[in-house]
């Protein structure tokens, strides 16, 4: 029989992808979508089946993870076998501005869904994946993190995903459910949203060498991020739920680079010849000996920064047979690649 997967947070860059793999791995795909007023399933647009389509293998629902009635109801009337929880507040900087909504759906959001799963169990044992992230590490002085390292919180965003993680695993040793946690490192492809900065890197730089944008101002130039691709990161999603008993898995690629050096490696790549000058707030990326391209903006640093983040993802490897596919720079290709093609079109 097919199984059926429930995905919170389809709209999204992860639940697009995650969608697609599903779907071809013959599940029956579910996903939640929230009301906006203008649309927002174009990430799903080219595996989007209407209404009246008979069998359908992918169908979407109105509900919303801070609406408990919305998330119950859903999940009694699908029974699912699996539950992805991708979604999420899932901006650090902004859950700064809007910190008691990100608590709420980032991390009472977990409890609605687990609580449902608890209430069900009677019927039916269904399994569940939690969104980790390795902002939960923040401050963390370790050379890499690992499922052990403790975390240190520097954000709305990563205390409210602490809340999530922790009642996952008290649903999972309370209530014997198969509930996981994954914990992922930045993951980013050309389904990124704009706003995050490796988008905004390509997506600026690609304005800027076809002549349609002058300068690109950004943030903290230093801070180091291990970067994958969504595409291996929701097979670990799938590999995890589908391990023999619940548990959390680090994912990530164990390398890192910082802002500065990404946005020389996009430079190379679309062939802008960029040099550095000037230091903190009047550091400058420039080209043609003055021309002013990259640009510091205080509005963009945060009152707290997550300056160093690596993953070790030896457990997933060793226990998952998972590991990263796909490098940095085909990572980077693939979302220039994207970004020229809209620009073509
Ligand atoms: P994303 O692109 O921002 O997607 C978030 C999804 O959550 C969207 O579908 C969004 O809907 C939905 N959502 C937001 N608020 C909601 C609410 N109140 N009720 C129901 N749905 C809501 O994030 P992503 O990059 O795909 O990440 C997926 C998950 O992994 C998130 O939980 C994120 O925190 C976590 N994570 C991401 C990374 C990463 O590097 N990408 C790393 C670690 C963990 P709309 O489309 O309507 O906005
Ligand atoms: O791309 P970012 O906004 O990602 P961040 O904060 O690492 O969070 C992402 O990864 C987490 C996993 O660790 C996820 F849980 C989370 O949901 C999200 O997907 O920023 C990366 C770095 C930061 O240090 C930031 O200060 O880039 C720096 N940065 C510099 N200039 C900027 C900018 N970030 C953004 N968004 N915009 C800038 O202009």
């Amino acid at each position: 029989m097919k199984k059926i997967a429930l995905i919170f947070g389809i709209t999204g860059q992860d639940g697009s992808y995650l969608a697609r793999f599903l779907l071809k791995k013959n599940y029956l795909v579910h996903g939640v979508v929230r009301r906006s007023s203008s649309i927002n399933t174009k990430r799903l647009d080219d595996i989007y089946e209407p209404f009246e389509k008979k069998n359908r293998k992918l169908i979407l629902h109105y509900g919303d993870l801070i609406d408990s009635s919305s998330v119950q109801t859903l999940i009694s009337q699908i029974l699912p076998d699996e539950i992805y929880n991708l979604a999420a507040q899932s901006h650090v900087a902004v859950s700064f501005q809007t910190p008691e909504y990100t608590g709420n759906v980032d991390g009472l959001g977990t409890l609605r869904i687990l609580e449902s799963i608890k209430n069900l169990k009677m019927k039916k044992n269904i399994k569940f994946y939690q969104a980790g992230t390795s902002e939960m590490f923040g401050g963390s002085q370790s050379k890499s993190q690992n499922e052990n390292t403790k975390f240190d919180p520097k954000s709305p965003y990563a205390a409210g995903k602490i809340y999530a993680h922790s009642i996952t695993r008290i649903y999972r040793d309370a209530y014997n459910i198969f509930a996981c946690n994954g914990i992922l490192f930045n993951h980013e492809s050309p389904q990124r949203g704009e706003t995050f900065v490796t988008k905004k890197i390509i997506k600026g730089l690609v304005n800027i060498k076809l002549g349609k944008q002058k300068v690109l101002y950004l943030g903290n130039l230093y801070a180091k991020r291990d970067w994958g691709h969504a595409q291996d990161y929701v097979e670990a999603m799938w590999k995890i739920v589908n391990y023999k008993s619940p548990e959390d898995f680090v994912i990530a690629t164990n390398s890192q680079k910082t802002i500065k050096d990404f946005i020389n490696i996009v430079c190379r790549k679309l062939k802008i010849k960029i040099k550095w000058k000037g230091k903190g707030l009047n550091e400058v990326g420039y080209v043609d000996q003055k021309r002013d391209i990259i640009k510091i903006d205080k509005r963009y640093f945060r009152p707290l920064e997550v300056k160093y983040l690596k993953g070790n993802y030896s457990k997933a490897k060793k226990l998952l047979k998972w590991k990263p596919k796909i490098s940095l720079t085909q990572l980077v290709d693939d979302m220039i690649k994207f970004e020229l093609k809209i620009d073509d079109k």
